[in-house]
This record gives C-alpha cells, structure tokens and sequence, in this order.
C-alpha cells in the first residue's frame, strides 16, 4: 500500500494557491500577493508539513520483511491516529481564514435547538453610532423605523468594527476575521480568493441568499459574488443618483433609474417576492447609504434646514489634554475640521445633509417592515441592522474615519426577531463586526467554525449568559492617500481605551471611558494608571500574537495623495515638552546619544 503524498498535502495546494491567486486594484490592474499581511507563515507551515510528509513516507516506504510487517501492523492505529491528526492540523491550518476552501469544507454542525430563521442583514455605509433619533444626539434628527427597532428589539449600545474603513470592515462581516486576516486592509486590496463568506455556509444547508447594495472590495468591479444566489450591485460607491448602466443585476448591467436607497429597497422587495417560499432566506441589504458626497432624496432635500447642529466639545481647540502630535497635526487636513476634503465645508450644513440622507435609509427599513408584517414573516425573521463604520464629525476636530475614536470606530446595531428578542433589550457587551457572522449562522442554527475571530452574540439575544470578550482588537493601517492617519493598534475595553501607534515618533493614549466618554484625558503618562497601561498592552499584543497580526502590511502606491495644509488653518503641533531636554541635561542623562 503506497499513500498517495499528495493527499496529503493540502499546504502545498495552499501555497501554490497563495502564489497563484492574483487580484485587481481599483484601477482594474493585476496586483501581485507581495503585500499581504501574513507571508512568512504560509512559509513556516510549508517547511513543517514537509518534515511530517517525509516522515509519512519514511514509514510507508519500508521493506516488508515479515518483522516489519508485524511492527507495520501494530503501528497502524498509531499511523491512522497520526495520519488524521496531520489531517486534523491541516484543516486547522485552514482554520486560520486564509486556506478556507470553498466547497470543500462548507458542512458546519449544527447546534441544538435553532431552527433556519430568515435573517435579513442591513448595513450602512459610514452611519455613525449615535445618528438615531431615540438617541437625541442632535435634536433633529429622525428615524423611526429604527428607533422601533430598537424599543421592539435588541440595541447595543457598545457595537464596534474593528478596522474603521469600508472595505476591511466589510470583509471581517463576511468573513468573521481581522483584516489583518482576511488581508482587505485598505479600500484597495481583494478579497482573497480563498475565503469563505458566511452566506455560502448558508446556501449549503438550504437557505436564498441575496446580496443588494453596496460590495467594494477589491476595487472597481461589480460581479456576482460566491455565497449569492440574487445579486444587485455597482463598482465601487455607486452613486445616488440615476447612472447608466449602473446596476449589476445578477451579471447583467441594466441602468439605475432612481435614487440609489428606493431603488435597492425594490430589488431588495423584487427578491423577496420571487424567492422559493419553501426555504428559508439570507437578505444582505447594503446601502450606499450615508456615505459622502450625501445626497438625500429629492423629497427629503432641506427637511432639517431649519434646525442647528450641536458641535462636539471637542471640535474646539484646546480641549484635549495629552493629545498626540498627529492628532493635533490632522486638525489642519483633509481629515480635519480646519481644512475638511481640502475645502471650506461647513460642517453643521455637511451634518445635516447626512441626516436628510440617512432618513431615506430609515424609510427603506419601514418598506422591509411593512412588506414582512403583510406577508407574516415578522414572526420568522431575525433583522440585524448595523453600520460598516462610524463617521467623525467634528470630535477630537477631525471628519470622517479610521481612528480608533469612539465616534470612528462605534457603530449602531439593532437586532429585531419577535419571538427571539424581548422588546427593549439592551446589550452591553462590546460587540463587532466580526460577531456577525457567527451569529447569523447560530441564527440558521449552525455553529460557526472555529477559525472565525468573532463570536455569535445570539446567546445575549435570547436573554442567556456566556464568557465574552474583555477587550476588542482594533486595527489600522497607515494608507499613503491619506498620510495624516499613523498605524494603530487598540484595546477597547468596556471601560479603558488603549491605543498604541506604530511607525510614528508620538505619544500613545488611553482613556477611562466611564469618567471621560469624548476622551479629552489622555492618562497614558499618568502615573496611577500604569499598571492599566502595562496590562492592556499585553492583552493587545497577545491578541496580535493569537492571531497572526504580528505583520503589517506594505502597499505599492496608488492614486492621489489628500496631504495638504491649509494656510490658514491650526498650526503644527508643538513637540510634547515632557520629551524636551536642556542639551546639558540630555549629555548627563546619556539621552542624546
Ligand atoms: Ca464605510
């Protein structure tokens, strides 16, 4: 008997794959894999499963002398017990997200108890955490349907995402890993090819899949993806307004009429409406929706003209103590509030288009609501409602995203599924992006793989209690387009915040969040926080460690730099004095060596 080697030698398949897979930029360009977070570990498995093959043959490969064969024949168990064991720790080798096969590994167990219920997911692009109207973060903005969501379902007051950007956010929804897995780290980079989305675990056992809306990964194209029977989608952020040939429908480009949230609200009604009745359902509802340039619907144009917006405390200068230099430095930048996108916006009118813009949203869901009661789905269907990042508008005086501010990286999630949900749930545990798709396949009753770094929050739903998290992962990284943005790795816990910087000559933070919510306080040097300060950089680092996330990324160049100053803006930051020396002082200290 000869083992065929090759059977087992899946890491082989995975590296040929590794260095076969090649992907397009958002220009269309093929870009080469050298960019990717996790290179050296594909090597070190290669090198590892090559002794163990070897090994294998060795064994295999012996005369059968009729000793040999009496020890052959006792050995067999051991070499059955080693041989799945190999088999075993190839599949956990695929388990750490970037070997995943589809359709070879699709079969999840199923958990007790849980029957498929339809689920329909709704993301928002860009919908800041507190931009609901039960909220009253600004007095008017309005959301009806969501506020019923949240007095008729769950709301998670502490929803994350653990890299605050589109496309990596995106991918870890898809596929329950940090970019610094799934390797989608910039609004550029494709989804490598051998990841599994979770909605093709969902066609595996029965369910209609459709995804509407947005996609963006991987650049400007917009393709049926794997994991979807009914696809609606647009390159890259579509637009609100009608486009020729704009639409993909299930391959085929056919023109956008209308505005861009009615009109996949239809699609979205349009699938529902011809779906086979007898199986259950996955909606992947993705807005383009509120991302900038906000454009709200014509009828929704000026609803808020009249009203003022309340700028964040820390919009002002000199509210923050302890603040890093590149904080202090984008204030006057794209990304910031003196010199926003290069221009003169104002950000209270800027604010109030995206509440006109996110209202359209809010209609779309009552449509959903409305379309569910009057066809008795209500009962069978879990809504998961969630935005893909959070946005800035004025705190810590920058706009938009990235940072590991709460305001950046905070996101609303609402979960409404009469029947599992007691209306007015509240769950206060540090949840993410990453939760979801574990929790959609607990939802269909299937556990998710262990290869996943989130994990199913359902439990919470149903009023259960587990072990859970103490602090979340967050990540960035530097993109040269938008250079004001270092490098960032953060722990989020439910009370302090720790973010380290990498790459950049600066001050690190951290903040108590029960005594300092908008993080004005940086207690990072403060002597009687130390031990936070030391224990929370362990946590954050042996989760880096637990998980691969020791590399980071080097990406070719690619489009414009958004790097100006404006001259009229805030001025550069001052070196922080507690790292000034008298030139005497440094040559006594042996620190300017
Ligand atoms: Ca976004």
């Amino acid at each position: 008997m000869r083992m065929k080697s090759h059977l087992f030698w899946p890491p082989a398949l995975t590296w040929s794959r590794y260095n076969e897979s090649t992907a397009h930029d958002f220009k269309g360009q093929i870009m080469k894999p050298t960019s990717s977070v996790c290179l050296p570990a594909p090597v070190h498995e290669f090198k590892k499963m090559h002794r163990i093959r070897i090994s294998l043959l060795r064994f295999f490969r012996r005369p059968t002398t009729n000793a040999l064969k009496h020890t052959r024949q006792k050995r067999l168990p051991f070499a059955a017990g080693f041989i799945f064991a190999v088999a075993a720790s190839t599949i956990a080798c695929g388990q750490d997200g970037r070997v995943s096969q589809p359709g070879h590994s699709l079969e999840l167990l199923k958990t007790s108890g849980n029957k498929p219920r339809n689920i329909i997911f709704i993301l928002t692009d860009d919908h800041r955490f507190d931009a609901m109207g039960f909220l009253k973060a600004q007095s008017f903005i309005k959301t009806p349907n969501l506020d019923r969501l949240a007095k008729e379902g769950a709301y998670f007051p502490n929803a994350f995402v653990t890299t605050s950007l589109c496309s990596p956010s995106r991918a870890s929804i898809l596929t329950g890993l940090y970019a610094h897995k799934h390797k989608v780290i910039d609004n550029q980079h494709p989804v490598p090819e051998n990841l599994v989305f979770f909605p093709q675990y969902l066609q595996k056992i029965g369910y209609q899949t459709a995804l509407v809306g947005k996609w963006h990964m991987g650049g400007a194209h917009d393709d049926p993806q794997r994991g979807f029977d009914y696809w609606v989608s647009f390159k890259g952020q579509g637009s609100y307004l009608p486009e020729k040939n704009g639409l993909n429908v299930n391959g085929k480009h056919v023109p956008q009429k209308g505005y861009i949230t009615d009109e996949l609200t239809d699609y979205a009604l349009d699938f529902l409406n011809h779906r086979d009745k007898n199986k259950p359902f996955m909606l992947y509802l993705s807005h383009k929706a509120v991302h900038d340039n906000f454009i709200p619907a014509e009828r929704n144009r000026g609803m808020f003209k009249n009203y003022s917006f309340n700028p964040p405390l820390t919009m002002q200068t000199g509210k923050l103590e302890g603040a890093p230099m590149w904080l202090q430095n984008q204030r006057n930048s794209w990304h910031g509030v003196d010199f926003p996108y290069h221009s003169n916006l104002d950000i209270g009118e800027y604010y109030k288009r995206y509440a006109e813009t996110l209202y359209g949203v809010d209609e779309s869901l009552g449509r959903i609501l409305d379309y569910l009661k009057q066809q008795g789905l209500l009962e069978s269907t879990l809504i998961v409602y969630m935005g893909d990042n959070g946005f800035q508008f004025g705190e810590h005086g920058l706009i938009d995203k990235r940072t590991a501010y709460e305001a950046s990286m905070r996101v609303p999630m609402l979960v409404y599924g009469p029947g599992i949900v007691k209306p007015g749930t509240v769950v206060p545990e540090v949840v993410a992006n990453i939760d979801i798709a574990p929790t959609l396949l607990d939802v269909a009753g299937l556990k998710a793989p262990n290869y996943m770094d989130g994990k199913s929050f359902l439990p919470f739903l149903e009023g259960k209690k587990q072990t859970w998290r103490d602090g979340l992962l967050y990540e960035y990284y530097w993109e040269r387009n938008y250079p004001q943005t270092p490098s960032m790795f953060a722990l989020r816990g439910s009370r302090y915040k720790y973010i380290h910087y990498y790459g950049i000559w600066d001050t690190d933070e951290l903040y108590d969040l029960q005594n300092d919510s908008l993080e004005t306080r940086n207690l990072i040097r403060n002597k009687n926080y130390q031990d936070v300060v030391t224990r929370m950089n362990q946590e954050l680092f042996g989760l880096l460690k637990g998980s691969q996330g020791m590399y980071i990324p080097l990406n070719p160049d690619s489009g414009e730099q958004s790097n100006l100053r404006s001259e009229y803006g805030s001025p550069a930051a001052s070196f922080p004095s507690y790292l000034m020396r008298e030139r005497e002082d440094s040559l006594s200290t042996g620190n300017n060596k």
